[in-house]
């Protein structure tokens, strides 16, 4: 690649203009004094070293990484609650201001490492000073249990390049089982907990 400066500045426009996007949810949930379905959103341009990488593994020639590696663009949104995640694609698929190309539910069927969020890939339009240019992002939704999860394995995955040893494998998908276990039970007492949240704020209004 000649310039890369000049091939990812729409990524990195694309994901500081969806990071605005995605955070406006939240704060308009916030704004109506209801429970966001957001607890937190990041976003990053994939370093040209990981993208390096990834179109080796998986044999992507260089001047067709545009249309094939569909995350050089990539935004999280962390969410409470498992309904939360459902919620949000189906809030996502209303918009105008992009197309969802493809979904990926990995939380219905979870990844053989143990892997689970749901992942949405999205086309959409960047505004440079040569016209529209199209670009694809990849957008991942998962729980702060599968956050947690998928970062630690995501750490040990630099340290072993992806060859765990057998004891760390089984921890890690005791740990994912126990994430799992988690989510259900959080899901379970969602309704106590937002009922504490809701005297929390109103406390917290009196207070002031
Ligand atoms: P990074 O460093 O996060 O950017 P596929 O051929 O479909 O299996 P593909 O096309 O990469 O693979 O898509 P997929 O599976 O939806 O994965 C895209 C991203 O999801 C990954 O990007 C990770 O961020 C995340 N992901 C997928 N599987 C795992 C997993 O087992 N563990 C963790 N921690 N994250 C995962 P990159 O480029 O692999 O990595």
């Amino acid at each position: 690649m000649e310039n890369w400066d000049h091939f990812l500045e729409p990524y990195r426009q694309a994901v500081e203009e969806l990071k605005v996007k995605l955070k406006g949810i939240r704060n308009q949930f916030e704004l109506e004094e209801t429970h966001s379905p957001i607890e937190f959103v990041t976003g990053r341009v994939k370093p040209i070293p990981s993208i390096l990488d990834k179109a080796k593994k998986k044999n992507i020639p260089l001047d067709r990484i545009e249309d094939l590696m569909q995350d050089i663009a990539g935004l999280r949104i962390v969410c409470q609650f498992v309904d939360d995640i459902y919620t949000i694609v189906s809030l996502l698929r209303q918009r105008k201001d992009f197309e969802i190309v493809e979904e990926k539910d990995y939380i219905r069927r979870k990844k053989e490492s143990g892997y689970r969020s749901y992942h949405l890939i999205i086309r959409y339009p960047v505004q440079t000073i040569h016209g529209e240019k199209n670009i694809l992002a990849e957008i991942q939704i998962r729980t702060l249990a599968m956050n947690f999860w998928a970062t630690v394995e995501h750490t040990l995955n630099y340290k072993y390049n992806g060859h765990f040893p057998e004891e760390i494998q089984f921890r890690l998908r005791r740990a994912a089982e126990a994430a799992f276990l988690l989510d259900e039970e959080m899901s379970l007492i969602r309704e106590e907990i937002r009922e504490a949240q809701k005297f929390f704020t109103e406390k917290k209004e009196r207070d002031q």
